[in-house]
């Protein structure tokens, strides 16, 4: 999957490269920087130490000794002062020069912590969104599978607002609602042009399969095939599996990843996830919270993945 965010110790992950948040004498110091110096061994200290050290914003690559990757790249995030003195751009400097390091030494898969979101103060939903909106910037453009480590649980009250909305939906509101809309709904995709069209359309959509309707969508939206999957959060080598096999069945969260990058409404993407198989139940709470956000017209899948997380559900994508 492109971006994933995951809860562990950064130091366990095997990946090719993870990045580090440093300080500017890249000689090891507390939190992240101090686990990852303390699993790697001394042999990091020692290349650490021929480095001359690192400017806030940069980066700089290292072997990975002990750990489970081939590489650590170090970045000095900002201490935070309040958020008047550069803070966000040298915050996103930090994620921008260790990707751009990380494609030099073709990593397919790196892992990040939160920068400068422990001993240097930056705000952690501010440290987490701005993680966010640069790696994606990044996987826009670059073919590479990205993790966030979020290795405390404050890490991700992004949002509170939102999780509150997600939690009354879940709470209050669904279960009443749900079974009568879920009627109609369900009526809507046994018929889907049953008003417009003939006899002979009805039975051609019938035999449209999950792969040939995604792709008659994403022409209709007048999308590349790229920034359709990219915006699902799905790598390149699994949609041209899909794109190659019409009768292609992919896992429910990837069809959900096609239904939130093509902006459907709900019976629109009831309707696609249906080809692959699947429904939104009432029961999951999963599903629930994906209907929240296309009911809601929020289309933005690491949000959505965001949430996901918080509640403790597997991510959209592949
Ligand atoms: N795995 C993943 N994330 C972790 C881990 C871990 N093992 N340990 C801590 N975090 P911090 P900074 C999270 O303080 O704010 C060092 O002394 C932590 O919860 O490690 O950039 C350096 O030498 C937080 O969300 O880095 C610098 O002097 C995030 O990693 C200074 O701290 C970053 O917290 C850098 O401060």
């Amino acid at each position: 999957m492109p971006i994933q965010i995951v809860r562990n110790d950064i130091t366990k992950i095997k990946c090719d490269a993870i990045d580090n948040a440093a300080n500017n004498s890249l000689l090891g110091g507390g939190g992240v920087d101090g686990a990852i110096h303390r699993a790697a061994g001394l042999g990091l200290l020692e290349e650490c130490r021929k480095l001359g050290g690192c400017k806030t914003g940069e980066a700089k690559i290292t072997g990975a000794y002990k750990l489970p990757c081939k590489y650590v790249i170090h970045t000095v995030g900002p201490v935070w002062h309040g958020g008047g003195f550069g803070e966000e751009q040298l915050l996103i400097s930090c994620y921008r020069n260790s990707l751009r390091i990380a494609k030099e030494y073709k990593c397919e898969t790196v892992a990040f912590p939160l920068i400068s979101a422990g001993v240097y103060g930056y705000p952690k939903d501010e440290a987490l969104r701005i993680a966010v909106s640069e790696i994606s910037r990044f996987l826009l453009e670059n073919e590479m599978t990205v993790t966030i480590v979020v290795y405390d649980k404050q890490s991700f009250q992004v949002s509170k607002k939102l999780i509150a909305d997600i939690r009354e939906y879940i709470d209050e509101r669904y279960i009443d609602e749900h079974f009568i809309e879920r009627s109609n709904l369900y009526f809507d995709v046994q018929f889907p042009k049953q008003k417009t069209a003939d006899l002979r359309d009805v039975v051609g959509s019938i035999d449209e399969s999950f792969s040939e309707m995604l792709l008659r969508k994403i022409d209709e939206k007048g999308m590349t095939d790229a920034q359709c999957y990219k915006k699902a959060n799905i790598d390149r080598k699994l949609f041209s599996k899909i794109r190659n096999n019409p009768g292609y069945k992919p896992s429910k969260p990837t069809a959900i990843g096609f239904a939130i990058a093509l902006e459907l409404p709900l019976d629109e993407a009831t309707d696609l996830l249906l080809k692959a198989g699947y429904a939104l139940s009432p029961s999951s709470k999963f599903d629930v919270i994906v209907e929240y956000f296309i009911r809601n017209q929020r289309y933005d899948i690491f949000e959505i993945n965001e949430a996901l997380f918080e509640f403790d559900q597997p991510l959209l994508g592949v």
